[in-house]
């Protein structure tokens, strides 16, 4: 086609099913914006760049589809690097585009001239320049490419000023598939594995992200109802099992990878929130979407890469004998449900001032089983972590390994853009709320139904215990008591409560659910309440 090459680059996306693009406005991005506006992608802004490379992540992670920002020069590049990194540590395909200070030029000292090449390399899966309107339909579609296809991840292209010239270029056709599932797995490594699980006392499958990403949760639920296999969920593989099926287990999880004989690891790393792959004397197995990302560092009895639908489709088939594993699971459904008969106390407790665990009691109440919940802070999401359950893939939020604070506000944004329909509940630590809460602007302006709950405790919590128990004092962990960031939300055009009592928090909630728009509820919390954790720095 005949066009400038920001008409091109968009043309390019929406190939590859992107329709919203996130951004915060620069003059090195404006014929892509033309390009945009000429085609009607849908252009979403907001107030910093670390906010609209979230946007794009958080997008992805709910639909499933490309996600995409785009990052003026220089600065606004740097400003997405945080997020950047994140959707690289999670394998979140988004493909951020950036504008660039002219080639002609380079060198000068033009506004903004940085080569964003070198810095984003390291946290994304390509980063490329294109320098000609042939070269923007080659690296966008490349980069398109390469986010979408296992393992997946963030890919980076940008467009100096003078590179924009109009082009009489096709754009390449994207044909079903196309590969974007993974990798044929190999069958005999496959056998091994289920030869392993047929010969187990004790099995346990633990299934991350990378399921939910390969769209493999109907296979995963097959293989585990056909083998009669414990399974837990971490990060985005939450919700590919419903909490209250029969085989999904939580709480049962430190005994269950303690006694487990086999532990199957899938579509996740064996990092820090796995123990680093360590679980007694079990056979540990991990299931990866590319050999890339199979633990180079855990003592492993097999593993398999490769397309994760077709690897649990191959493990239903070969199931296991009847009967064999009941006294497991019978054994981890009693000591989930021990656990979750402790924990109920807290859930309902009326002491002042409100333990966080308290929130999530009422909160549970109202949630419909669609809504997406998004985390963003210390103490207080762990308590969410633990206490809000996943009935459906996609509807759990966190930052992931990277844990970079400041990321709910935009994944808010992307919640709100993609399912106008469904309960967005955007919960914040007083901490976590101080990195994007100019955000807030965007997602009144933008007409987003959300409704964010701060545990307000006054500190960085999840820092002030851990230095306390380690130091016997703490510095640098203390924030003002009591800010109304209720008010700050009114004033930006929402609605905004303050609750310090815990009968209170529920019929809030209800006004906050009940109001159109951005609401949201300041929970003022007991600073003294730490979350049990048993490490912090691992
Ligand atoms: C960008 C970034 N900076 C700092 C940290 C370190 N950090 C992790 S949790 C936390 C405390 C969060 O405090 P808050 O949001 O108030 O939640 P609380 O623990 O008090 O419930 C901090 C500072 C981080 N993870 N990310
Ligand atoms: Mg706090």
């Amino acid at each position: 086609m005949d066009a400038h090459g920001g008409r091109l680059a968009v043309e390019v996306l929406q190939s590859h099913d992107v329709d919203t693009m996130f951004t915060l406005s620069g003059g090195h991005l404006f014929v892509l914006y033309d390009g945009a506006v000429q085609t009607g992608m849908r252009l979403v802004d907001v107030r910093h760049e670390q906010s609209a490379t979230f946007a794009a992540e958080g997008f992805a992670k709910i639909t499933r589809r490309l996600g995409c920002a785009a990052l003026t020069a220089g600065p606004g590049v740097t400003n997405g690097v945080s997020a950047l990194t994140a959707a690289r540590m999670n394998g979140s395909p988004i493909v951020v585009l950036a504008g660039r200070a002219p080639q002609g030029r380079w060198g000068s000292g033009s506004l903004q001239e940085l080569d964003h090449v070198p810095i984003v390399t390291p946290v994304t899966k390509t980063a490329a320049t294109a320098t000609s309107a042939a070269s923007i339909v080659a690296e966008v579609d490349a980069a398109c490419r390469a986010a979408r296809t296992p393992h997946r991840g963030p890919t980076f292209v940008d467009i100096p000023l003078d590179a924009f010239g109009p082009g009489s270029i096709e754009i390449p056709a994207v044909g079903g598939d196309d590969g974007f599932r993974g990798a044929p797995p190999d069958t005999e490594a496959l056998a091994r594995v289920a030869a392993l699980v047929a010969a187990s006392a004790r099995p346990v499958l633990v299934a991350g992200g990378d399921v939910y990403w390969a769209h493999a949760e109907t296979p995963m639920r097959e293989f585990a109802q056909a083998a009669r296999i414990a399974v837990f969920v971490n990060g985005m593989g939450r919700g590919t099992l419903p909490a209250d099926h029969e085989l999904a287990f939580s709480r049962a999880r430190s005994v269950a990878l303690k006694e487990a004989d086999l532990v199957i690891v899938a579509g996740t790393p064996l990092d820090f929130r796995l123990g680093f792959g360590r679980f007694g004397d079990a056979h540990v197995v991990h299931l990866c979407d590319a050999v890339s990302e199979i633990a180079p560092h855990a003592a492993l009895t097999a593993s398999v890469a490769g397309d994760l639908a077709a690897q649990f489709t191959a493990l239903a088939a070969a199931g296991a004998p009847p009967g064999a594993h009941e006294d497991w699971i019978a054994r981890l459904r009693a000591e989930e449900q021990a656990k979750r008969a402790a924990e109920l106390p807290s859930l309902e407790a009326d002491s002042a001032p409100i333990k966080p665990a308290r929130i999530y009691g009422e909160l549970k109440q109202r949630l419909d089983r669609d809504a997406i919940v998004i985390g963003d802070g210390g103490d207080f999401v762990s308590y969410a972590g633990k206490l809000v359950e996943s009935y459906e893939p996609g509807t759990f939020l966190d930052p992931g390994p990277y844990g970079c604070l400041g990321m709910g506000p935009g994944y808010a944004l992307a919640a709100g853009v993609a399912h106008p329909d469904r309960q967005v509940v955007l919960l914040l630590g007083d901490g976590a709320i101080g990195f994007a809460l100019g955000d807030f602007e965007a997602l009144v302006r933008h007409g987003v139904n959300v409704t964010a709950i701060v545990g307000n405790n006054g500190i960085w919590g999840l820092e002030k215990h851990p230095m306390q128990a380690l130091f016997g004092y703490d510095v640098v962990a203390e924030l003002s008591p009591g800010i109304r960031y209720d008010k700050v939300i009114e004033a930006l055009g929402g609605h905004g409560e303050i609750v310090d009592a815990p009968g209170d928090i529920g019929p809030a909630l209800d006004r906050a659910f009940a109001t159109p728009g951005v609401s949201l509820v300041n929970v003022l919390t007991d600073p003294e309440d730490a979350y049990p954790r048993s490490s912090n720095l691992a």
